[in-house]
């Protein structure tokens, strides 16, 4: 399929099912076209702070992009879908945590069910939120039973009353007003008129080449984009436990190697965190859990990466038993306030908890984290200031650039798997 320029219809609405991560921005971005935007979202607290002009999460401008417009009546907030000429869904898709990692793909079918009394005939609804193959087509069945008065696309071919398509986000959290508007966008119709019809309304803003195909190749798009930046990490923390075996600095032969032209090695870290690339490339290995053997390997050595820094700390420690510990870092990575999936959080209170009293931790998004959380894990926090005076053993486990403020300590131990002093 080509590049496609045309909208076979006006779009002179949207409905943004899901203010979070990629909802909010996404709908800021829309209302500031001038299209008026809906979000929806079950959370009180989503809700009210767009409706009083705030973004409930931090994201460079976007606090001013949804001020200026709620102030001008182009983007408000409910708790429920209202009728709309589009639908964008972009809520959760979580892996099982019990054990099996099965892709968990309720709330899409909850979003779908929700908007589905609302849908009229001519209506486009686009799935953003990471999904496994042929959830699209799933949602189709779904809406479908819901609403059997109209048709919905069943094969490429099929001329159905709603335009359906999946166009997965591609935004990386600290650049996502930038990037919604420079990335490509790949854009999968169930049917060809479904993708030309979800292009024409992304190129209110996009100014990336927006990519038209299916919705089975563009889910799967979205998961092996993930899923190789997970194995390129994987390969790099292999890399760093293999080179602190051998003695040699890791951070040098990726420096070298990275000069060959065809090389491109990613950072080792204390593992690998977020909502995306350490839960994505699950959604591969479940539907093919025979050949997925590289992909499911990666996410392991990166999964276990925090119980090797643990074990580190743990080395120290039991030579120098009353040494005081200074984590630097609990985010999922540098310069986001998102706790999700952290690894650094999962390091901090692993420590906390197994030398209570001795551990300190510091982070400038600190004030993101629920107090319920912090009391539950037992986590301290220290001025991080004080803590590098203080601390006899500092462990860098996210390299924020606020730390960079402060001089590299001197005649301290220090652990760092990030490479932040390297
Ligand atoms: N990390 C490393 N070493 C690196 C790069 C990252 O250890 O060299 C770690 C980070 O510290 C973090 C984790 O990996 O814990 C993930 O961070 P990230 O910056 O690689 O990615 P995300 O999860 O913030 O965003 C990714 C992006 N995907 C790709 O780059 C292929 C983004 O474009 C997607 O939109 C996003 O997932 C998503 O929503 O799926």
């Amino acid at each position: 399929m080509q590049d496609g320029n045309s909208s076979s219809r006006e779009i002179q609405s949207l409905a943004v099912i899901g203010l979070g991560y990629i909802g909010l921005p996404t709908a800021a971005m829309f209302a500031s076209t001038g299209l008026a935007t809906t979000g929806v979202d079950v959370s009180k607290r989503a809700v009210d702070a767009v409706n009083s002009g705030k973004a409930h999460i931090e994201e460079g401008n976007l606090d001013e992009l949804v001020e200026q417009c709620v102030h001008k009546g182009l983007l408000r907030a409910v708790d429920k879908p209202v009728p709309a000429d589009a639908f964008i869904i972009a809520v959760p898709t979580p892996v099982d945590t019990s054990g099996s990692c099965e892709p968990d793909v309720s709330f899409v079918q909850a979003a779908g069910r929700s908007l589905a009394s609302v849908l009229k005939r001519g209506d486009l609804i686009i799935l953003e939120s990471t999904s496994p193959v042929g959830t699209t087509a799933m949602l189709a069945r779904l809406l479908a039973e819901e609403r059997p008065d109209l048709r919905f696309p069943q094969g490429p071919d099929d001329e159905a009353d709603i335009c359906l398509a999946y166009c997965p986000e591609r935004i990386i959290p600290g650049q996502m007003l930038r990037e919604l508007v420079e990335n490509d966008r790949i854009i999968g119709g169930m049917t060809p008129r479904c993708a030309e019809t979800a292009a024409g309304l992304y190129k209110r803003f996009v100014r990336g080449v927006c990519h038209l195909t299916t919705d089975r190749t563009a889910e799967m798009v979205k998961l092996t984009e993930n899923s190789f930046r997970d194995v390129n990490i994987a390969f790099a923390n292999e890399l760093s436990m293999i080179c602190h075996d051998l003695d040699v600095d890791v951070w040098k032969v990726i420096e070298f190697a990275n000069r060959h032209p065809r090389v491109s090695i990613l950072r080792p870290g204390a593992g690998v965190g977020g909502h995306c690339i350490a839960v994505d490339p699950w959604f591969i290995v479940a539907s093919a859990p025979e050949r997925a053997r590289l992909i499911r390997t990666a996410r392991e050595v990166n999964d276990a990466k925090p119980s090797y820094v643990v074990e580190q700390v743990d080395a120290i420690l039991s030579r120098h038993p009353g040494l005081s510990v200074a984590c630097l870092g609990l985010a999922y990575k540098p310069d986001v306030d998102d706790f999700r999936e952290s690894p650094s959080l999962e390091i901090a209170t692993r420590l906390s908890n197994r030398y209570p009293g001795q551990v300190h931790c510091c982070d400038p998004f600190a004030g993101a984290l629920d107090d319920g959380e912090v009391a539950q894990r037992n986590l301290r926090f220290m001025e991080t200031e004080v803590a590098l005076k203080e601390a006899d053993l500092i462990v860098v486990l996210v390299p924020h650039s606020a730390f960079r403020a402060f001089p590299v300590p001197q005649g301290k131990q220090v652990i760092d798997p990030v490479g932040f002093w390297a």
